[in-house]
């Protein structure tokens, strides 16, 4: 069993900051995608207050093209390796169980897995063997397909049943309910006002009794919301302060952590939203010391 990257970790909602090696992601592509500019941004974002470290090799926007393990092998390893070096916790951005299993070869790292293990029936094992933490988030279909599997009856309900049959399948295959931190997906196979009642729902997904990670950073959805009177949408770069809104709304209702490209404003909006959960509310008709 590997070490827990989580073993010490502050009593407050966590920033996960976003590390895309890639060309094409849908806000940040391009931006970091040699191994140097890449490590260079993993530091200013643990200098920022990130908590985690959030690697990735390949876009999972809509429509994007899916890359070979052994291609987002080559653009994520060596980054993981020298962050890991640094001291950083480390979780690694990647639907495929071959990439998993080399990263957690080179290091303790979490597994961040946005396929809803539709694809790779084999990573539950992996997983298993390890001890590694592993991010089960809700999905459907994939890249090309997840737009048009937005039919929920009851969206909070059934995205809390899809995820609890996938833990269900971590568990059948030896996993330890402690390695398992649940994620909504938002913007994957949902639409618009989906993902606003899934921030409203996550009560009921944490009462699965399970981390929850929200990951609604520069979204889709935030840019809908923000949309001008011209019906524009903004850029993603200019959804940040709405992101940091979102996270703050999740640390006051207890999530586990935030995955986030700004790292700065969510970790004063986490730490804005952890005290307003600590804090006690007084007694009804109490009056102020
Ligand atoms: N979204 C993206 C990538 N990875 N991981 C988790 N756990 N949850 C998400 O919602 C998620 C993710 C897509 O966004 P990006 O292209 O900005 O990384």
């Amino acid at each position: 069993m590997l070490p827990h990257p989580l073993d010490q970790t502050p009593d407050r909602t966590l920033v996960m900051g976003i590390l895309n090696v890639t060309p094409d992601s849908f806000s940040d592509g391009g931006a970091h995608d040699t191994v140097e500019t890449a490590i260079a941004h993993g530091r200013r974002l643990l200098a920022e207050g990130a908590d985690v470290i959030d690697v990735g090799g390949e876009s999972t926007r809509p429509g994007a093209h899916a890359v070979s393990p052994e291609e987002e092998q080559a653009r994520i390893l060596p980054v993981v390796e020298a962050l890991l070096a640094e001291g950083a916790v480390v979780s690694v951005d990647t639907m495929h169980t071959a990439t998993a299993r080399a990263a957690l070869e080179v290091g303790p790292v979490i597994v961040n897995d946005v396929s809803g293990l539709v694809h790779e029936p084999d990573m539950p094992a992996l997983i298993a063997q390890t001890g590694a933490p592993y991010v089960v988030m809700h999905n459907r279909g994939n890249p090309q397909t997840m737009d048009a599997l937005t039919d929920y009856r009851d969206t909070v309900e059934d995205v809390v049943r899809e995820l609890q049959e996938v833990v269900d399948r971590f568990l059948a295959a030896g996993a330890a309910p402690e390695q398992l931190i649940l994620d909504p997906g938002l913007g994957f196979a949902k639409a618009g006002e989906q993902n606003w009642e899934l921030l409203r729902g996550l009560d009921r997904m944490q009462a699965l009794g399970f981390p929850v990670l929200v990951a609604a950073s520069r979204k889709r959805f935030l840019g809908t919301l923000l949309a001008g009177p011209d019906g524009a949408d903004p850029a993603p770069a200019e959804r940040d302060h709405a992101t940091a809104a979102v996270s703050a709304i999740s640390a006051a209702h207890g999530a586990w952590g935030v995955r986030v490209h700004d790292v700065r404003a969510s970790a004063d909006a986490v730490r804005v939203g952890s005290a307003w959960r600590g804090a006690s509310a007084g007694a009804p008709g109490g009056g102020a010391a």
